[in-house]
């Protein structure tokens, strides 16, 4: 295979390609606007669209269509100015790393509300705890991705809790480098694939509708990629490469039994797994995009927020490469970001007025400047897109 050059280095480093929508780095000049400018914004476009009444009641949804209880701007504050109401916003895996850091960020502008979807109730509440997230700043709420019925009752208990839904963040993974055989979600997906993708494509798809309504002035919906599911990189070419193929084994259901419990229908691989897995999620944010963005205004965006080489993410893998690869990545590839910096990193992608762009896979460079970056040929293929798409209303029974 001939790579160029320049398709090897790391993308957070890599200088976007010709011909492409306008990615350059003259939008990372606009990057640094703090959360303070948030509210200086010009929201008049939608302030007073439909919207839920906000209801904390016991198992109320009130649909309504006039703007009543709380709208998104307020503009009979005393002295006439506009306020902008707290964002309300959904993190899944918030319970630790990327998840709990963005959660952080939000909280400590007072500007969010932060609604932390994880499956582990009492780790989250300690998490936010030992974050220091003040008690009126976040609400847990259980969600485990790897079974669909529970994706279903956390859409419910959400819509029931009354609140707004401003910007969703599909955060949580699974990675299971060291799995010789393959493990399965509630209802039978090989557990990588089934809750980094497929979880997160239920999830998003049921809670579109919510963002649809909401009167916020910046919609989002924000899936996390990475740059080891791209192969126009050096990350992305360490073995074993992501590779999602004919998808024979995805059409097969993944179960393992019948049909393989890879995508691409080979053996199971669980590095290759959640690469797989990462292309899923990046195909899905720009399928959103095709299909979405122009009807309802929302952004659609994915990131590579760097490489955070501490978190929870490598808890499987042997415990050399869990003490090798940060300072491999410190000191060798320099790729490694802290998890407060890739918190804020990804709490920009959920707030900064300057990155509203849908369609758009962010990353940073050095100096922590964002910039739109080029996504692999796979991992950008639009007919590829709208066949995972397809498959996967069929697994997760929308279709
Ligand atoms: C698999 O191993 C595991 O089996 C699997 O379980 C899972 O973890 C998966 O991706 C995750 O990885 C992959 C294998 C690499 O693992 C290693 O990383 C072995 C380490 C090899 C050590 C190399 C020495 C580096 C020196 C640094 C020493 C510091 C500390 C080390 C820290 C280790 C933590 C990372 O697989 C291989 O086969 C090895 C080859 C890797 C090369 C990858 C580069 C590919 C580039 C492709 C293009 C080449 C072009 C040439 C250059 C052109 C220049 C313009
Ligand atoms: P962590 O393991 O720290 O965080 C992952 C979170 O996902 C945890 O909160 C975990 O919950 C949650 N989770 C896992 N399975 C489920 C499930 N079935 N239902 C609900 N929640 C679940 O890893 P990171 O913070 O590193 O990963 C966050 C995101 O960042 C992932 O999408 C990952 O792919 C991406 N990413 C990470 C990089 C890195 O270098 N670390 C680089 C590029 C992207 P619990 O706490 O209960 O285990
Ligand atoms: Mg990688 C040159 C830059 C670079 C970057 C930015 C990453 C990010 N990695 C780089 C290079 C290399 N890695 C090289 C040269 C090697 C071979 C020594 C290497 C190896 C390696 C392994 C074994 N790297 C890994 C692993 C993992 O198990 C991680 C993984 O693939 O998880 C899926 C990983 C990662 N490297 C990264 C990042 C961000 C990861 C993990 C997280 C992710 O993509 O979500």
């Amino acid at each position: 295979m001939a790579l160029q050059a320049a398709a090897l280095v790391p993308s957070a480093f890599s200088v976007p390609k010709e011909g492409k929508t306008s990615a350059s780095f003259k939008d990372s000049s606009l990057f640094g606007v703090s959360f303070s400018e948030h509210a200086k914004a010009d929201f008049s476009s939608s302030a007073l669209r439909c919207k839920r009444e906000f209801s904390q009641r016991n198992g109320v949804v009130r649909a309504q269509t006039m703007a009543t209880a709380s709208p998104a701007v307020d503009v009979s504050s005393p002295q006439g100015k506009k306020t902008l109401r707290k964002g309300s916003v959904i993190i899944t895996g918030a319970s630790s790393g990327l998840g709990l850091a963005t959660a952080k960020a939000l909280a400590e502008t007072g500007k969010w509300h932060i609604i932390m979807a994880c499956r582990d109730f009492l780790k989250a509440e300690r998490a936010a705890k030992s974050a220091g997230m003040a008690k009126e700043n976040y609400t847990i709420m259980h969600l485990d991705l790897a079974s669909l019925d529970s994706v279903r009752q956390f859409v419910d208990t959400f819509r029931r809790s009354g609140r707004p839904l401003d910007v969703l963040v599909c955060n949580a993974a699974v990675y299971l480098p060291t799995a010789k055989e393959p493990t399965f979600t509630a209802e039978g997906f090989e557990l990588s694939v089934g809750t980094n993708h497929l979880g997160h494509f239920l999830l998003s798809r049921l809670l579109l509708d919510d963002l649809k309504q909401s009167d916020y002035p910046s919609k989002r919906l924000i899936i996390v990629g990475s740059i080891t599911g791209n192969t126009n990189t050096l990350a992305g070419n360490v073995p074993p490469k992501a590779n999602l193929g004919d998808l024979r084994g995805f059409a097969g259901g993944l179960n393992g039994l019948n049909s393989s419990s890879m995508i691409d229908g080979g053996d199971f691989d669980g590095a290759k797994a959640y690469k797989d897995s990462k292309v899923c999620n990046m195909l899905t944010m720009q399928e959103f995009h095709r299909l979405f963005h122009e009807e309802t205004g929302i952004a659609f965006a994915s990131l590579y927020p760097g490489c955070i080489a501490t978190t929870g993410l490598f808890r499987e893998h042997i415990p050399l490469f869990r003490l090798l690869f940060p300072p491999f990545q410190k000191y060798i590839t320099k790729g490694y970001v802290s998890e407060d910096e890739a918190g804020k990193r990804l709490a920009q992608v959920v707030s900064d007025p300057s990155l509203t762009k849908s369609g758009v896979y962010w990353s940073w460079n050095k100096d922590s400047a964002s910039f739109e970056n080029q996504l692999s040929q796979e991992a950008s293929d639009v007919e590829k897109a709208r066949k995972v798409w397809e498959i996967s209303e069929k697994l997760v029974g929308l279709a």
